[in-house]
């Protein structure tokens, strides 16, 4: 039987240097690099997730860093279906510049359906200036359903991450048809 096909755009943002680009080459190619490049303005690329009867393609869009307010950028922003923010659980500063993060989406993209907190480089124990809990919690505090904490290194919960996000869609999908059936009948 075919598959049902649909198409999904999720945006990564968080500070510079906490692993989005990363998660991203993870998430598509299966690949790490360990040099750190600085991504110049903004980039994509196209993940397929098979979830049962669906196929979810995953269009991810890295960002680089503070570079959200710019005009040029809306556009490619605001249809966005869920938003990854991360931190890095090794830098406690970008753990607190995520409330800088949801700003940002609450202005730019208040509609969006998913968004999840993601606390990367959880391969990195010894260094870590962040607890999982406070991670948790601050997820709570902003009522998002989801927390993971990532290693694009390992390749830890990077496919439960997106697993989630497809999920997630195909259910705002689903309930978004039956709205509109009932709006119908
Ligand atoms: N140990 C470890 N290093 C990581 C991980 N993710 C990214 N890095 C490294 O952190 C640096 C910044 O990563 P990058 O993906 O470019 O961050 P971005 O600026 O948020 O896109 C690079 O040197 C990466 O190799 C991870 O999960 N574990
Ligand atoms: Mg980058």
């Amino acid at each position: 039987m075919e598959k049902i096909p649909s198409r999904a755009k999720v945006l990564i943002v968080g500070d510079s240097a906490t692993g989005k680009t990363s998660i991203m080459n993870q998430a598509t190619m299966n690949i790490f690099d360990r040099r750190y490049e600085k991504t110049i303005g903004i980039d994509f690329r196209i993940t397929k997730w098979d979830e049962g009867k669906e196929l979810v393609t995953l269009q991810i869009w890295d960002t680089a860093g503070q570079k959200l307010y710019r005009p040029a950028d809306m556009n490619y922003f605001h249809k966005s279906d869920a938003v990854v923010v991360v931190y890095d659980i090794t830098n406690r500063e970008s753990f607190e510049e995520v409330d800088k993060h949801f700003n940002d989406i609450e202005k730019l993209i208040p509609y969006v359906e998913t968004i999840v907190l993601c606390g990367n480089k959880s391969d990195l124990e010894d260094d870590r200036q962040v607890s999982y809990d406070e991670g948790k919690q601050l997820a709570e505090f902003y009522g998002i359903p989801m927390f993971f904490e990532t290693s694009a290194k390992d390749d830890a919960n990077i496919s439960s991450l997106f697993t989630f996000i497809s999920n997630s869609y195909l259910e705002s999908k689903r309930n978004f048809l039956s709205d509109q059936m009932s709006l119908k009948n």
